[in-house]
């Protein structure tokens, strides 16, 4: 049912100019971090992006806030912060599907229609790929039943190895 709008894809988060909203991994204080965040920051230009970060001030986990795109070839970029991975048991699986399904309602709430996420939480947070990829996918269908006609494009970029396991768990779950 979602095929033609929930779409995987392996490359660089960062040279996706069909999109006009990327979404950071980003971390609490809203600073340029390694992973994803850090070159999200490189190339969105760091100096910008930080001011208008510490304008915001923070974002929580779970949550999502917006700034502009900068030198990005996407207007915006949305900024959530997905939950660190330690026993499975501190409510990691709600965050991070929370974190993802902010970010939707805010892209939507902006009029954004083309929107690419990373795998959020999965690299230096170390969320468990299996789960993590199955979050991802499962929030965006369920935004796009509760919110019909909502997006046009949701993406993800990801790198080889969790594309395949993106892959596996697309085939499951996005039905034609
Ligand atoms: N395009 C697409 N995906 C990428 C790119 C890229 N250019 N670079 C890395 N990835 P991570 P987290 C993948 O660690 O686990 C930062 O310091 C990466 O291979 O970036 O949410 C923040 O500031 C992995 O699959 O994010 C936070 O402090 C995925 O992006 C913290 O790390 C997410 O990995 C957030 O950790």
């Amino acid at each position: 049912m979602y095929k033609d709008i929930i779409k995987l894809v392996n490359g660089d988060i960062t040279k996706i100019p069909e999109v006009e909203a990327i979404v950071n991994a980003a971390n609490t204080s809203l600073e340029m971090g390694g992973g994803v965040c850090g070159a999200i920051f490189r190339a969105a230009g760091s100096y910008h992006l930080a001011k208008e970060c510490k304008e915001i001030g923070g974002c929580n986990t779970g949550e999502a806030v917006i700034t502009k795109g900068y030198n990005l070839p996407n207007k915006y970029i949305i900024h959530t912060v997905g939950p660190k991975y330690s026993t499975g048991e501190n409510g990691e699986a709600e965050r991070l599907t929370s974190a993802y399904y902010e970010s939707l309602k805010l892209a939507k709430k902006k009029g954004i229609r083309k929107i690419a996420f990373p795998s959020i939480s999965t690299g230096i947070y170390r969320f468990p790929i299996d789960e993590g990829s199955e979050i991802a996918l499962n929030t965006a269908i369920k935004f796009l039943d509760e919110n019909p006609n909502s997006f046009d494009l949701i993406l993800w970029v990801l790198d080889e190895k969790t594309y395949i396991v993106y892959k596996e768990k697309y085939e499951k779950l996005i039905k034609e």
